[in-house]
């Protein structure tokens, strides 16, 4: 999954593809390079960003969805807007990316249901301003599994098909770099909860945290690193701003399965 972001402040690649043709260009770059899917949010996750009006973030992301899907891309949408969510599944969108796993927009899952589009849950427990202060555990697998599949009930008792449920443990939202690593080491727990796991760590600090403090655009290589652990768990797809070398490593893993 190669991402689009067309915000002006995400911190791995805010304010680049800010505009339309730019945002549309480079997810096409991206699927030239091999993603399977093209995942444009219009509001940043960063730890301690502000939220976006969802108009404002409808305005941003639309005609890049519409844009993506008339070239035949696969194009997810990362929101937590269900308004947004709605519009970009008019638009063409055939995935919906909610960071919030339904907690933020109590429409969402009512959205979900109705668009019959799959679905990814993320492990999530307060908005950005606030998440890192949420960052608190008795036993961080035990307790992101077991409110992952809170949320997992919640959407299918709202009436989202189980299959259409992709789950992700939501690494550096409310986690601390140790709860991070601490999740990747157990991602073959996630991935036995009978759905497909998606897993999005690219360029994130607890990364760079670990390479010397290496700024975002540097992290890929470290990134590469855990996309081809997740290839070896068999997992079913990684969230990633740079795709060619991520390529490279899932099929280093897949040569490599573990158990
Ligand atoms: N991370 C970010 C944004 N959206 N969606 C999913 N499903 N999983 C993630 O880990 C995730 C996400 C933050 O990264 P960005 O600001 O670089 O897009």
């Amino acid at each position: 999954m190669g991402v689009v972001n067309t915000t002006p402040d995400s911190f791995s690649d805010g304010g680049q593809f800010h505009g339309v043709d730019a945002a549309i260009g480079h997810g096409l770059d991206l699927i030239a390079q091999g993603a399977a899917i093209i995942d444009v949010g219009g509001e940043s996750t960063r730890p301690g960003a502000d939220r976006v009006a969802s108009e404002e973030e409808r305005r941003r992301v639309l005609p890049v969805v519409s844009g993506l899907a008339n070239c035949g891309v696969v194009v997810s949408i990362d929101t937590m807007s269900a308004a947004t969510a709605e519009a970009a599944v008019d638009a063409g969108a055939r995935l919906i990316n909610d960071v919030s796993g339904g907690m933020a927009d109590p429409d969402m899952l009512r959205c979900v249901a109705a668009a019959d589009v799959d679905y990814v849950v993320m492990h999530w427990r307060a908005q950005s301003r606030v998440m890192q202060a949420r960052a608190v555990y008795t036993d961080v697998v035990e307790d992101v599994m077991g409110e992952l599949l809170q949320r997992r009930d919640a959407a299918v008792a709202a009436g989202v098909d189980p299959a259409r449920i992709i789950l992700d443990p939501g690494i550096g939202f409310s986690k601390l770099g140790e709860h991070n690593w601490t999740l990747l080491r157990a991602l073959g727990r996630f991935n036995a909860l009978g759905h497909r796991v998606l897993v999005g760590v690219s360029r994130k600090k607890f990364l760079g945290d670990l390479v010397g403090g290496r700024p975002p655009a540097e992290r890929d290589p470290a990134t590469a690193a855990v996309s081809a652990w997740c290839a070896s768990h068999g997992i079913w797809g990684v969230r990633t701003h740079e795709v060619r070398s991520q390529l490279d490593a899932i099929a280093v893993g897949s040569q490599l399965p573990l158990g």
